[in-house]
């Protein structure tokens, strides 16, 4: 990456002072409060959702139903996963996006931050109207996060409300995503060419293409199920010349690339980080960037790998088996070039190292059993059994979580102007990683032996895993108390961090003072 020069911003963070009070947050237009707010929702779904794990795993521990009844404990996998989605993992990198595109790049702010307030503010709005459906006649939504009719069709009063909370996140992300890619297109600082951005910007203009591309494809999709439901038509209704397997084309059209959406800016946050602690610039820059455009785009043509057990043709099955393995190629790219950052540099274990080093490995294990579920003759049997949850486990709470936990404790100190305490992350970070591996390991020995997947209750052979898992799930979610703890004694204080905080540190958000000013670059600096 480029070195910088600039004066302009030195000693003016004085000048314009930030608004206070409850308007502050509420109207906000700036880049970096809405940033922390995108975040701070993160971080609270992040907790919500893990309860509802945790309500899941407790049901979970024993064989029998000992907890809640069966069909709650379908809404808990349900909710669990829209709400981690949707509402933990998303809005925490789309927070993350806010406040580092723009000073990564030397913008004074996003494109379009009046956009900015609102993709925030729809969220909140989204989520009360989701949630409250659990406490709708007939309950919150249970056919599973994948929404499949016609099981989904015999949700009671919540099913309109669940539709019209998609939307309204679906709008947020658009909203979000827009914002961004002009952005990333149209404020970068004098020099900053699209090959000198940081490999998360890059990330990010990728993701938000795929989000501008998918979102409405699942409007689409929900909108179908909501005129089949109440205006007669049948698009998913074979009595009335549709077809159920349709739908699931759809959704997975957008599905797939979702799970892009969730990954890919993991991949820009690992790579900012391992080079620092590595004191190395980041190996094979150009080919990290068209490995993420070449999964990107293999995204999109890859989708029936959800569905091999519908029936597919004999060719569909190979095509997409086949155009799932390819994606492991600019995968291996990326991981290779994470282990040539690190080979023979001068490492050093801060936290964020720790957790960047952990997401390379375990984000490993969950690709390997991706090209396991890819091969089409054996996903048969591994098709909705425990092991596709241990699976995408892997890639999302080792991955995606363990990323965004990195980078968190990477820019903290630029975002609080204070250290974190160190032997406090290191806890945090051991403990994750422990419980992380008791939770999901033994998931994929559940799944092997053919336990499946969202049942309340479970034959006696499956009861010494499942309890092991729970075991894991429960010390991992108390964990996370840690960490919010962690960054709540970072912003009451602790020792002042450096302008450059990590002294391999490179890019634009380094040359700013910490904490930030609330407005950076109002003179763009100028890149080499
Ligand atoms: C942090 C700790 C987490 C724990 C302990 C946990 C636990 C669970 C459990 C027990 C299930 C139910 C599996 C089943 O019965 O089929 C589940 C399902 C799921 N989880 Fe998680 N989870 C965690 C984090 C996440 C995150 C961060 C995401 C996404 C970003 C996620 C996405 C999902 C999805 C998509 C499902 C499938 C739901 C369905 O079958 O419709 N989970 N999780
Ligand atoms: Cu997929």
């Amino acid at each position: 990456m480029s070195s910088t020069t600039h004066e302009a911003h030195h000693g003016h963070d004085d000048h314009h002072h930030a608004p206070y009070g409850i308007t502050r947050w509420l109207f906000t237009t700036n880049h970096k409060d809405l940033g922390v707010l995108y975040m701070t929702f993160g971080l609270l779904m992040f907790f919500i959702g893990g309860a509802m794990a945790m309500v899941i795993r407790a049901e979970l521990f024993q064989p029998g139903y000992n907890l809640v009844d069966p069909y709650f404990f379908n809404q808990m996998t349900t909710m669990h996963a829209l709400v981690m989605i949707f509402g933990a993992v998303m809005p925490a990198l789309t927070g993350l996006a806010n406040w580092l595109v723009p000073v990564q790049i030397g913008a004074p702010d996003m494109a379009l931050p009046r956009v900015n307030n609102w993709a925030f503010w729809l969220l909140p709005a989204g989520f009360v109207l989701l949630l409250a459906t659990l406490f709708m006649p007939g309950g919150g939504p249970a056919a599973g996060w994948t929404m499949y009719p016609p099981l989904v069709l015999q949700l009671g009063d919540a099913f309109p409300f669940l539709i019209f909370a998609v939307h309204i996140l679906g709008i947020s992300s658009i909203m979000g995503s827009i914002n961004i890619v002009a952005t990333i297109l149209n404020m970068r600082a004098p020099g900053m060419t699209l090959m000198k951005m940081p490999l998360f910007v890059w990330t990010w203009l990728i993701t938000g293409f795929l989000m501008i591309a998918v979102m409405p494809v699942l409007a689409g999709a929900v909108t179908m199920l909501l005129t089949d439901q109440y205006f007669g038509t049948s698009f998913f209704d074979a009595a009335g010349g549709g077809d159920p397997v349709m739908f699931q084309h759809i959704f997975w059209f957008f599905g797939h690339p979702e799970v892009y959406i969730l990954i890919l800016p993991a991949f820009g946050i690992v790579s900012a980080i391992l080079p620092t602690f590595s004191r190395k610039p980041l190996f094979g820059y150009s080919s990290m960037v068209y490995a993420t455009a070449a999964i990107a785009f293999l995204s999109f043509i890859v989708w029936a790998h959800h569905m091999f057990t519908v029936g597919l043709p004999l060719a569909g099955q190979l095509f997409f088996m086949f155009a799932t393995m390819l994606v492991a190629v600019p995968t291996g790219v990326k991981i290779f070039n994470w282990m040539a950052t690190m080979w023979r540099g001068s490492m050093s274990f801060e936290t964020p190292m720790l957790f960047a080093i952990a997401f390379v490995i375990l984000f490993t294990v969950g690709g390997l059993s991706g090209v396991m579920l890819a091969l089409a003759p054996v996903d048969l049997q591994y098709h909705d059994t425990y092991f596709v949850v241990a699976h995408f486990h892997y890639v999302l709470v080792s991955g995606t979580v363990f990323a965004i936990m990195a980078g968190v404790y990477y820019w903290l100190p630029k975002w609080t102007g204070h250290m974190y305490d160190e032997r406090l992350g290191k806890w945090h970070f051991w403990v994750s990683t422990i419980s992380v591996n008791v939770l999901f390991f033994p998931q994929h020995f559940l799944g092997l032996a053919g336990m499946p997947r969202r049942i309340p209750d479970y034959a006696l052979q499956f009861a010494e895993f499942n309890m092991i898992s729970s075991i894991g799930g429960f010390v991992f979610g108390f964990s996370q108390l840690l960490f919010v703890w962690i960054i709540i004694k970072c912003v009451r204080g602790g020792e002042k961090a450096s302008d450059q905080v990590w002294d391999g540190a490179q890019g634009l958000e380094w040359t700013l003072p910490s904490p930030a000013p609330y407005h950076s670059f109002e003179t763009p600096p100028v890149v080499r």
